[in-house]
């Protein structure tokens, strides 16, 4: 089957800001839509996500955050070029790098070429009669990833309510993915119940539907969340573990990470002590961006010392790009990776990092951005790629829910197996 045509148009995404869709339009008469996430605590070598603000196509009416500019690169560089050559929708992602061969994207903008790519990849499936993950994993039972859910958020989400980003729980005693859902979302409304019922205002509701309790240390928000998991009645540690976003890259500033609700700062090597000291003394099975995004050397420490079964996962630090992936499997700097399609700008080098990644043993996270839209594409490529986990912020607000219902559907109409990367 052939692209008839290719259109891209700005739309909103959950803050309300403008992000770019592409619609792939094949000779069958069926369109294909993706639309493309955006993040807030970005990290500075992920691929480029270019907007209007301080171009010559400034659009005022949008804050400077339209993409526009973006827009027309789809429709006047690359659907001429995909529609012209008669080009198979396999082969769309060759011919985005070969309009725009920048490692970051920053030429077309990494937002106009995953918005294409992935449509394109929509479109294949469509084309072969199946669903995006099914196109990509079509034999045996679907693997579904275990979820990795946001309870309470800090940091750029939250209004540096808290210095770290989020604390999200692991259902890693659940035996299916609903099973797993029923137990997240009964925590959530037990952490709002209890937290209003401690005399916090619970109305601050983040960019990723986490709760935002303005607790002063790392500490402190741990023992509420067990005190949540244990009052629903769930066992800390078997059924549920804690997982914690750092977002360091956030705080790190001359040289120092500054904590500023606790009003502490700590060098590199302080800090890698302070981590350890942490998970040490929490419940913590997954620990995401500890440091800052090109401390490599902090990273690489901590990993001598880290406890053997902790989840030590970088996001900042490795961009979902192959070149820092594999500077860290060298270096040993992590043993998981997140992996966000907009980091790299591309479905195939995207799916290339997770591969790479797997072959090494490094575990694979797959993860929305804060800034989200109603699409579920993510579910079907963690699920397609047999990611063993997914990452979408909270249960609330339908552009997350869009990607659990999804996870849903699966276990409900498809032959599935619950991924536990934590047995
Ligand atoms: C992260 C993501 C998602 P953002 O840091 O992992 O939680 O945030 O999309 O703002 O980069
Ligand atoms: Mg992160």
């Amino acid at each position: 089957m052939k692209i008839n045509k290719v259109i891209g148009y700005q739309v909103l995404d959950s803050r309300g800001r403008p992000t770019v869709a592409a619609a792939i339009s094949l000779t069958d008469g069926s369109t294909h839509t993706a639309r493309v996430p955006s993040g807030a605590s970005t990290g500075m070598h992920e691929a480029k996500e270019l907007r209007d603000k301080g171009s010559e196509n400034e659009e005022k009416f949008y804050a400077g955050l339209s993409v526009q500019q973006v827009v027309k690169n789809i429709n006047e560089k690359i659907a001429p070029r995909l529609i012209e050559e008669q080009i198979d929708l396999n082969v769309v992602d060759a011919h985005l790098l070969e309009l725009d061969p920048s490692v970051d994207h920053s030429s077309l903008g990494a937002n106009a070429t995953l918005a294409v790519s992935l449509a394109a990849a929509i479109a294949d499936a469509h084309s072969q009669n199946k669903s995006l993950a099914r196109f990509f994993n079509p034999d045996g039972p679907l693997l579904i990833p275990m979820p990795m859910v946001n309870i309470l958020s800090g940091g750029a989400h939250a209004n540096r309510n808290m210095d770290i980003q989020d604390l999200l729980i692991i259902p890693v005693g659940a035996k299916t993915f609903t099973e797993a859902l029923s137990w997240i979302v009964a925590v959530r409304e037990m952490a709002a119940k209890l937290g209003k019922e401690a005399g916090h205002s619970t109305n601050l509701i983040a960019d990723e539907g986490g709760i935002s309790i303005p607790f002063k240390s790392v500490d402190e928000a741990c023992e509420f969340v067990i005190s949540v998991i244990e009052k629903v009645g769930l066992i800390v540690g078997d059924q549920v573990g804690l997982a914690l976003d750092v977002a360091s890259t956030q705080f790190f500033e001359s040289e120092k990470y500054n904590l500023t609700n606790i009003n502490k700062s700590y060098t590199s090597e302080e800090f890698v002590k302070y981590i350890n000291n942490l998970v040490s003394n929490q419940p913590i099975i997954s620990i995401e961006d500890p440091f800052a995004e090109d401390d490599w050397s902090a990273w690489q420490q901590f990993m001598t010392i880290a406890p053997k079964k902790l989840q030590v996962l970088g996001d900042d630090l490795l961009t979902t790009n192959l070149v820092r992936l594999n500077k860290a499997i060298d270096q040993k700097s992590a043993n998981a990776i997140l992996i966000k399609a907009n980091q790299n700008g591309l479905v195939t080098s995207t799916l290339n990092v997770l591969k790479q990644a797997r072959a090494n043993n490094f575990n694979t996270v797959v993860s929305a951005r804060s800034g989200e839209n109603e699409d579920s594409w993510l579910s079907d490529l963690a699920t397609g790629w047999s990611a063993g986990q997914i990452k979408v912020g909270s249960t609330h607000g339908s552009e997350r829910n869009a990607k659990w219902n999804r996870l849903l559907e699966f276990e409900a109409v498809e032959k599935t197996k619950f991924l536990n990367p934590f047995n």
